[in-house]
């Protein structure tokens, strides 16, 4: 007899299940780096997808459905899988596709799970650098099963922040006005390239803060609860949760001035499409 699951071990189980499917396709992705690519073109000529983007988000749906076959399943590259469980997972198979077809580092697999509309676990594979990102809701955020922390840097202007631009031309060069407005009150900018790890990146300390406009929420639901989990605060602008129309996130003593700049710049409906 299967022993029933305890409601509160649930975010821990879907985060191991996670990490298991992220590193299956991040090994897999990996091994298909310097082999013969099939690169197409989605939303415009820079928004790039291949051949292995599908076949890791299908390693992914096999994974999850192979341990919980009733759950209900959405991918950047078309699973659109309904289910019975109450538990939906976010999927983007190669997060940074553009880094992973000119073979830059910072692409990463980025999985979530969550209950209803509230995501309790997540796993972003980032083979590259050979590390694993990984937040269950209530219990902590790790990278390769250390606790990770983010910056207590208090001073806008020597923060370290990453951002990223969209793939319609006129959204990209409004969003590179908002930043030439930005950067005199902050320190540095890295534009890393998947959102999966820049929010990563976020909760372990390795830049101060990061925002964009635009992302799809199977971008960023990994890595906003593992920031979160951090101790990182990772909200909207001017709204708690992280949506779409704005992903805002940084340590706890930096997040209101970088929200204050942004909104100073009126970055949000500048740069809306
Ligand atoms: C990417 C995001 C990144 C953004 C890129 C792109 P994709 O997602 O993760 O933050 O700046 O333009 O949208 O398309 O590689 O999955």
């Amino acid at each position: 007899m299967t022993a029933l699951t305890d409601p509160g071990e649930l975010p821990e189980i879907l985060r191991d299940l996670a990490v298991e499917a992220a590193g299956r396709a991040g090994r897999h992705a990996l091994g298909k780096l310097h082999g013969p690519l099939e690169v197409d073109t989605k939303s415009s000529g820079s928004d790039f997808v291949t051949q292995v983007d599908r076949e890791c988000e299908q390693l992914i749906v096999e994974t999850i459905l192979g341990e919980r076959p009733d759950d209900e399943i959405l991918g950047e590259e078309g699973t659109d899988r309904p289910g019975g469980s109450g538990v939906r997972w976010l999927i983007d198979p190669i997060d940074g596709t553009t880094n992973y077809v000119y073979g830059h580092p910072g692409w990463a697999v980025s999985v979530a799970a969550g209950i209803g509309d509230t995501i309790v676990a997540g796993a972003v594979a980032d083979p590259m650098h050979a590390e694993t990102f990984a937040a269950a809701s209530g219990d902590g955020a790790t990278c390769n099963g250390a606790i990770i922390r983010p910056t207590e840097r208090t001073d806008l202007a020597s923060s370290v922040l990453a951002t990223g631009f969209g793939y319609e031309a006129d959204r990209r060069t409004r969003q590179g006005e908002v930043l030439t407005d930005l950067l005199a009150s902050v320190g540095n900018i890295r534009r890393v390239g998947a959102a999966s790890t820049d929010l990563c990146w976020v909760a372990c300390g390795r830049v101060d803060g990061y925002f964009e406009v635009g992302l799809s929420p199977w971008d960023y639901a990994a890595g906003a609860l593992i920031g979160a989990e951090a101790g990182a605060v990772v909200s909207g602008l001017g709204r708690d949760e992280p949506s779409p129309s704005f992903v805002v996130a940084a340590g706890p003593r930096l997040h209101s001035a970088l929200v204050t700049a942004l909104l100073s710049v009126d970055a949000e409906s500048r740069t809306s499409l």
